[in-house]
């Protein structure tokens, strides 16, 4: 089931409200700000059903909430520049398949247009061979070699397509992202009431740190040489908007704003009691460890799993706390798995899945 709504066009009926009020620049923890400051993305009632009708079907199985892929930071209104978070969602996508093969139902929550559980084999093949190069463009049927390939893939897809066991939800933007998330988990808080344990939330997602507040977005596209309009004499030396300034002799200034921090309002107050899994992305190894210890203590998640940006297909570290509250972490390496596994895997994701769900299966039995 996919919620058939776009999130990658500009809302342009939703365009700036220049009466709102003025944003204070958000603290981290001052959660309630940015959504009384930044509008609800237009189709967030439609995925509000879609959510629900989803629960409807399954009542309160195992069900895990991924989050997939990069957030955008729009910096004009009709968006034609816009900042963006590194992920190709290459782990939302593969984790994706790997909690369907153990019974979960999923709800996957991934940038549009970025890797999608099952359709991600046929665009991440490592001889760059895509869809179109498995058919016979003669008899226009799959060539020979790709159907053992295709038939198993195929097979899998059908089978959670008939049962309805993943709902997809697009976004684009760091703000549809982060009130479709909590709509999402304040949906699931309902639906499981004092069953919340069943849920794990796993947020793979890269989230912008920082953005501009709605009100301070130009609504068109920025000029170059300063205001651009006209042209000729007496053109425009500076076009400024809030948080941008563009001059014809000093280029572009553009201020953030910090996004708040949202993993503890999940962890306490979207769903209580869900087992809460969050990713931390480090290019420099020496901050890995402190920086997920760090993450722990102030969201008080039930894991973390540290990735550097270098090495991320090939290892992960688990960070948590044990039962007397002290920190341990535990690497996991695709190496290590196949050298001593009874069955050899293709990525990391399918060697640490497995201990995911073994660690929610505890959370849930607490
Ligand atoms: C990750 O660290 C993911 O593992 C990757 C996956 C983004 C590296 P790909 O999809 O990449 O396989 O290309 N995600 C979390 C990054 C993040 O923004 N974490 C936040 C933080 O570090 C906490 S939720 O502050």
């Amino acid at each position: 089931m996919a919620v058939p709504v776009r999130t990658y066009q500009p809302e342009l009926s939703q365009a700036i409200n220049r009466g709102l009020e003025e944003p204070r620049v958000a603290q981290s923890a001052d959660e309630s700000s940015y959504f009384t400051h930044n509008n609800p993305p237009p189709y967030l009632g439609s995925v509000e059903k879609s959510v629900q009708d989803f629960l409807n079907i399954h009542g309160r199985c195992n069900l895990v909430l991924i989050t997939s892929g990069g957030t955008t930071v729009p910096l004009e209104n009709n968006t034609v520049r816009f900042i963006d978070n590194f992920s190709a969602g290459t782990r939302g996508a593969i984790s994706a398949e790997q909690f369907l093969d153990r019974g979960y139902k999923v709800i996957f929550l991934y940038r549009e247009l970025s890797f999608m559980p099952f359709l991600r084999h046929f665009t991440t093949d490592p001889n760059h061979e895509n869809f179109l190069d498995y058919v016979d463009n003669r008899h226009l049927g799959i060539k020979k070699e790709y159907t053992e390939k295709l038939r198993k893939i195929l097979e899998q897809y059908d089978y959670h397509k008939q049962h309805h066991n993943i709902l997809t939800v697009p976004f684009t933007t760091v703000n549809q992202y982060l009130y479709t998330l909590k709509s999402i988990c304040e949906t699931l808080a309902g639906h499981y009431e004092e069953d919340t344990s069943k849920v794990a939330i796993y947020l793979a997602a890269a989230v912008s740190d920082f953005y501009i507040p709605e009100s301070k977005l130009p609504d068109h596209k920025i000029q170059s040489g300063g205001g651009g309009r006209g042209g000729g004499e007496g053109e425009q030396e500076s076009q400024t908007s809030g948080h941008i300034i563009s001059t014809a002799n000093s280029g572009l200034t553009i201020s953030l704003s910090p996004v708040p921090k949202f993993l503890a309002r999940i962890v306490d107050s979207w769903c209580g009691g869900a087992m809460v899994i969050s990713f931390k992305l480090e290019t420099d190894d020496n901050l890995l460890y402190s920086k997920c210890t760090g993450s722990l203590s102030k969201y008080g998640q039930s894991l973390v799993i540290g990735n550097l940006l270098q090495t991320r297909k090939r290892e992960v570290m688990f960070v948590d706390k044990d039962e007397d509250g002290e920190y341990r972490h535990v690497w996991h390496r695709l190496e290590d798995h196949n050298r001593g596994g009874t069955k050899t895997v293709g990525t990391i994701e399918e060697a640490f899945i497995p201990l995911v769900a073994e660690l929610h299966r505890r959370w849930a039995r607490k």
